[in-house]
Parts: C-alpha cells; sequence; structure tokens
C-alpha cells in the first residue's frame, strides 16, 4: 500500500514534522508563506489529506467541481471557521482539529493583554525603548487597578473557563460571563464565575470583557458599535478568540471616541492586515496572533494533527473529528 499523501501548508515544529515524515508521503510548503486559494484548490485534488492552519482560506467554492483526492483536512488549530465545513461535508471530507492542548497558552496571553491594556504596559515599553522616558512620577502612565474588578467572559468553553480561573484566583477578579448554553453553577463556582442571562447583562456590570467564543456566521460582529456602546464607560475589551467576532470599524470608533478605555488584540478581520488607524493608538495592545505561540503547545497541536490522520488512514476515528 503507498503511503497516504499530505500537504503541509506551513513549517511546523521539526519533532512534529519528522513524526510525518516517518508515517506519510510528505510534501511541505517550505517557503512559509500562507498558500492561495489557487494552490488550496490544486492541493484539495492532488493530495489525500491537507493539513491547514488559520491563514489558509477554504470557502465553500473550493470544494466544487472536479474530483477531490483530499479525504481528511487536519486542522492545525481548535478554531476551523477559515473552513466552510459544510462544503467539506458535501464532499465527503473529514475536518478534525486540536482542542484542548492550547487552552492555558491562550488564556495567558489574554491575561497578558488585559494587564499590559490595564497598566500600559506597550506604551510604557514604546517610551523606554523610543528613549523618551524622563523620569519617575506620580502621574506618568497611571493605569487601572485589576484586583477586585469584575471582568467578563463571552464563551465559557476550554479557554473562557482557564481564563476564569486566572483571573478569579490568580488576580482576585470577580468573574461572570455569558454562554449560548447553560452551565452547572457548581462547575462554573470552581472557576470562580457566575453566568448571567444574556451578553448585555455581563457587558453592564463588566470593567474587563475577555471574547472566548468561536468565530465564524454565527457570532460575526457580536462585539458591534451598539454592544461596544453598552461596555461600562472606561471598559476594556480583550480579544483572543476571533477577529470577525468584533466589528473592527465600530471598535475604531469607540475607542477614537472615549466609548471604551481600551483594547487588546491578538486577532483581527484581515490578518494579517492590521487597519492603520488601531496601529496609531496609544491605548490599545495589538498583538500577532500569538495564543498558541508556545514550544510546547505548537509541537502538541501537531502532534494532534499526527493522531487524527493516523487514526483516519488506519481506518479508525478520528479523536478530534468535527466533521
Ligand atoms: C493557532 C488559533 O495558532 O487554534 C486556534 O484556533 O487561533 C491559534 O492559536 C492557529 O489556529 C493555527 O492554525
Amino acid at each position: 500500500m503507498p503511503r497516504p499523501r499530505i500537504l503541509v501548508t506551513r513549517r511546523w515544529p521539526a519533532a512534529v514534522e519528522a513524526v510525518l515524515a516517518e508515517r506519510f508521503d510528505v510534501s511541505l510548503n517550505t517557503n512559509d508563506v500562507a498558500l492561495n486559494a489557487t494552490q488550496l484548490r490544486a492541493a484539495l485534488r492532488d493530495y489525500d489529506a491537507v493539513l491547514p492552519t488559520v491563514s489558509d482560506r477554504l470557502p465553500a467554492d473550493l470544494f466544487e467541481g472536479e474530483p477531490l483526492r483530499t479525504r481528511i483536512l487536519g486542522n492545525f488549530g481548535v478554531g476551523f471557521n477559515h473552513i466552510d465545513i459544510a462544503a467539506a461535508k458535501a464532499r465527503g471530507i473529514a475536518v478534525t482539529n486540536t482542542p484542548g492542548v492550547l487552552t492555558d497558552c491562550t488564556a495567558d496571553i489574554a491575561m497578558l493583554l488585559l494587564l499590559s491594556v490595564a497598566r500600559r504596559g506597550g506604551e510604557g515599553e514604546r517610551q523606554v525603548r523610543a528613549g523618551e522616558w524622563v523620569g519617575w512620577s506620580p502621574t506618568h502612565l497611571v493605569g487601572t487597578k485589576v484586583t477586585g474588578k469584575t471582568v467578563g467572559i463571552i464563551g465559557f468553553g476550554r479557554i473562557g473557563r482557564a481564563f476564569a480561573q486566572r483571573c478569579h484566583f490568580g488576580f482576585g477578579m470577580n468573574v461572570v460571563f455569558y454562554n449560548r448554553s447553560a452551565i452547572d453553577p457548581h462547575e462554573a463556582a470552581r472557576y470562580g464565575a457566575e453566568q448571567l442571562p444574556t451578553v448585555e447583562d455581563v457587558l453592564a456590570v463588566s470593567d474587563f470583557v475577555s471574547l472566548h467564543c468561536p468565530g465564524g456566521a454565527e457570532n460575526r460582529h457580536l462585539m458591534n458599535a451598539s454592544r461596544l456602546a453598552a461596555m461600562k464607560p472606561g471598559a476594556i475589551l480583550i480579544n483572543t478568540a476571533r477577529g470577525d467576532v468584533i466589528d473592527e470599524q465600530a471598535l475604531i470608533a469607540a475607542l477614537e471616541n472615549g466609548t471604551i478605555r481600551g483594547a487588546g488584540l491578538d486577532v483581527y478581520e484581515a490578518e494579517p492586515n492590521v487597519p492603520e488607524r488601531l496601529r496609531q493608538m496609544e491605548n490599545v495592545v495589538l498583538l500577532p496572533h500569538l495564543g498558541s505561540a508556545t514550544e510546547e503547545t505548537r509541537t502538541a497541536m501537531g502532534m494532534k494533527v499526527v493522531d487524527n490522520i493516523t487514526a483516519f488512514f488506519d481506518g479508525r476515528e478520528p479523536p478530534d473529528r468535527v466533521v
């Protein structure tokens, strides 16, 4: 039996690339630049498995037409809103993701953003690097205190819970959350958190709001102009989920008008393009989608993809099948 032909769309941690090479006939995109639609289309035609990342967009039209050789998309990441799942399903293509292994590191980045915006860490770092710090003063870069404040979490899945735990037990914050399904109050209490009925209820009481829901159609622009206006004056918005959960233009307006105090963002609507107006603002901290970017987590994510496609080609059920 020939080994399955697989395409890895970006460079992965060396340990994972080595395991893939032992088990599969691997083609690796060594340019480390995201593939375009034509290349992805050709990949679906020519490979048994394609292993995409968040930067490989696979909309419905890529799955249409001629016979496709691909039988599984082993997504490198937990979020899969860049893949049209219904179109993949219609062509009989399985899709898997990598849940669980990036929970802590993504929650850490949310905490890092919350602290950086609240305590003006980005501004301070820019000043010191630019040689513009003129000395300590009682009024220099005074931020807002975190301990004792209320943080509102939108989406209480794995990452939302890990973030709640950090906020409550690590930083002495009150934690409330919105989740579309009801969470057992005893389970919520394990994370020091309380569920509220609506997003608006959460926004009304939160000094910080952190997004931990999936991207894609159902949550597109969940944080729109009216929801941004419903945040407490002086509140801070954190997004480590997906860029499309926030209406970016409405956010820019809310930041410019002082509707909210600041924002910490790891994800954007049209990555890697970040609007110029956002990049000019002092009251935002902007990271380049670093949520899962640790050696340990990226390796664990890769190994999960290996487990999923190995199971699939062995005729077993892939552990993390989403379609
Ligand atoms: C990944 C992420 O690095 O897993 C996710 O959903 O957003 C990131 O942490 C990215 O998806 C890689 O494909």
